[in-house]
């Protein structure tokens, strides 16, 4: 295991208004900034698409599948993710972390991990540079291209990384048992996977699945043998708590021992 890494998804419901076009969440930002600044550990953060990425993708019919999309639209997603990404650079420079945006199209080839890019952001993250990179549409090869969402970016970076908290940062608390109850799952065994816990769902206007999505790729990274914590981001305490390992209002998803 690569020492004390904290890898963090900040979900689109938390960076962005998820039902506003085109609206980053600056206070939500500003806050989560803030917080980072209380960590002293390597930190890589993945942010998702919001009302950025998922405006267009949806707009241009564009999905996690292989296609021939249109290709002004493989343009205009990329283009608002990009503006996301400054966004939120911004906001972490203002506070004085040291954030380096780079699109996952450095990181990995379509769906794949270029490892040896991956081993180069932990390296990084080691010399206090905070990596910050997001979901974006990806080539795949010949004239298709696909979406790749944060939460599968994130599966790919944990399993080459192995960080020791993986943290994913959405609008809700973490799991809930039901949609009617909201009462809140404390923790998930891998063994739960097929048991009916209903996942809160996120809105129409997500091309990747919304927390279904987190949820899956919690369990493929905690068949891994990692835990995976996920939180709400709207209260920044949350997240410097998750990754000093002292939360108290979450879920984690227990990673499988060998
Ligand atoms: O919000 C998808 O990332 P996600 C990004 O993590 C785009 O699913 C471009 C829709």
């Amino acid at each position: 295991m690569l020492q004390g890494l904290t890898l963090i998804k900040l979900g689109g419901s938390v960076v962005t208004f998820k039902e506003k076009p085109l609206a980053a969440n600056i206070d939500a930002i500003d806050g989560i900034s803030r917080a980072l600044t209380q960590l002293d550990v390597p930190i890589i953060i993945v942010h998702g698409g919001g009302s950025f990425g998922h405006y267009w993708s949806v707009k241009y019919d564009m999905h996690t599948k292989s296609a021939n999309y249109d290709i002004h639209g493989v343009s205009i997603v990329h283009e608002s993710m990009i503006a996301l990404n400054q966004i939120i650079v911004n906001s972490m420079i203002r506070v004085g972390l040291n954030p380096y945006g780079m699109p996952p199209s450095a990181l990995t080839t379509g769906h794949k991990p270029i490892v040896a890019k991956i081993k180069h952001i932990y390296a990084m993250a080691q010399s206090k540079i905070i990596p910050v990179t997001f979901g974006d549409v990806v080539y795949v090869g010949g004239t298709k291209y696909s979406i790749l969402s944060g939460d599968a970016l994130m599966t790919i970076l944990a399993r080459v990384l192995r960080p020791l908290r993986i943290i994913f940062a959405t609008n809700v608390d973490g799991v809930y048992k039901d949609r009617v109850s909201r009462e809140l799952v404390n923790e998930i065994q891998i063994e739960d996977k097929r048991r009916s816990i209903e996942f809160f769902k996120a809105s129409d206007t997500d091309a990747t699945g919304g927390m279904q999505r987190k949820v899956t790729e919690a369990f493929k990274i905690a068949s891994h043998g990692m835990d995976v914590v996920m939180i709400n981001g709207l209260l920044p305490e949350r997240i410097t708590e998750a990754a000093e390992g002292t939360l108290k209002i979450g879920t984690v998803v227990k990673g499988r021992k060998s």
